[in-house]
């Protein structure tokens, strides 16, 4: 987000600004220059598409000479400009010179690019108003208003923001509200519903995951084409997990496991956006398949499938253990656990690769995935 002061120009003091000043004003000073703020609030968290429904924004007033409720009004700004490096003093009421790519009174963007109609361009239509009396939090919500974020959120390069305008006939009307940059900031809050029939988000990543003691942790890709088996072993409880990792954070209704025993079982901790599954007694030399249901991201909902081949010694991942594993492991036995051979350490205990490995591929030999 962004936000400014358009401080009335005098020629005696130039144009001022307030680009990273925490206030900005709108109304008239006690000399009756005019002040007006310019907030404009970034949008792209919100899916294309989707219905706003409601929208407020909200800025705590920390400062007025006179605590008399004024109006202040929202406009939906109808040109860009910009937030310098100006730092007003003091209670900022008087501004600071501009710098580059300020908004000032005249300027969308100190120095070269001005506003069509000095004080800012903006629309004639009212968004929202509020009474703002005494220091204080306040909100300014109405369907225009919500109509306005509906109207950016369909064109992002029309997002220019509002002016807040205070009461401009009457001197001694300013109210000073805090900015982005201080510790108070206007929130815009927004609800809204996302375009229909997204169906369910789609896994960035999926991935077998084991621990191979004190080599470290290797993951087997799971969405890759043709997919690799899992070929460590599950040790006694037949354990693995799987990570899933989508886009988005996620929300899951509930993982289910299908395994030719009907012996398999799961469980599923979310975290954000990656879903971690722990699987138990999921038999060998089988295809379990895991759903996790209703994931839902915000954008779409639905059933995701995670198919995990399962096969014991198949280190080279073809679905079949033959004298081609067992040759793979033989070969790498002796060597030190790594990403290029992390497949061949059957029983993931990390270390070297060594008998155990070898007897473990030969143990498994003639073995197909169904
Ligand atoms: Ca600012
Ligand atoms: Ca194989
Ligand atoms: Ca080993």
């Amino acid at each position: 987000m962004k936000d400014n002061t358009l401080y009335q120009y005098d020629p005696s003091l130039g144009d001022r600004s307030n680009g990273i000043g925490v206030h900005l004003f709108a109304g008239a000073t006690d000399d009756g220059l005019i002040r007006r703020g310019v907030i404009a609030f970034n949008l792209a968290s919100i899916p294309a598409g989707s219905t706003i429904t409601s929208a407020t924004l909200h800025m705590n007033m920390s400062r007025t000479s006179s605590g008399t409720a004024r109006t202040v009004t929202l406009y939906k700004l109808l040109a860009d400009w910009g937030e310098g490096t100006s730092n007003a003093s003091n209670e900022e009421g008087r501004g600071a010179p501009a710098t580059p790519n300020d908004a000032t009174w005249r300027h969308r963007f100190f120095s070269s690019s001005f506003w069509a109609t000095q004080g800012g361009n903006f629309s004639t239509t009212p968004s929202a108003s509020t009474a703002v009396g005494g220091v204080g939090a306040y909100s300014w919500s109405s369907p225009q208003l919500t109509a306005d974020v509906q109207s950016w959120l369909n064109t992002p390069a029309s997002n220019f923001g509002w002016a807040i305008v205070g009461t401009e006939g009457t001197s001694t009307t300013a109210k000073r509200f805090d900015t982005r940059e201080s510790g108070n900031p206007p929130v815009l809050a927004i609800t809204y519903t996302p375009p229909a029939g997204s169906g369910a988000p789609q896994p960035v990543s999926a991935v077998s995951r084991k621990a191979h003691g004190s080599s470290g942790t290797y993951d087997i890709d799971l969405l890759s084409a043709p997919a690799l088996t899992e070929c460590r072993s599950g040790g006694a409880g037949q354990n693995h997990q799987v990570i899933v990792t989508f886009a988005r954070s996620v929300s899951v209704a509930g993982v289910s496991v299908t395994s030719r025993d009907g012996m398999a079982s799961a469980t599923r901790t979310v975290s954000g956006n990656v879903v971690v599954i722990d699987l138990a007694a999921v038999a060998n030399n089988q295809t379990a398949t895991i759903t996790l249901n209703n994931v839902n991201d915000g954008v779409g909902a639905g059933d995701v499938v995670i198919p995990l081949r399962v096969l014991a010694g198949d280190t080279n991942g073809n679905g079949s253990v033959t004298a081609s594993d067992i040759g793979q492991v033989k070969s790498q036995s002796g060597q030190p656990v790594a990403a290029a051979n992390f497949r061949a350490d059957l029983n993931a205990n990390g270390g070297s690769i060594n008998a155990t490995d070898v007897s473990m591929a030969k143990a498994t030999a003639g073995t197909q995935l169904p």
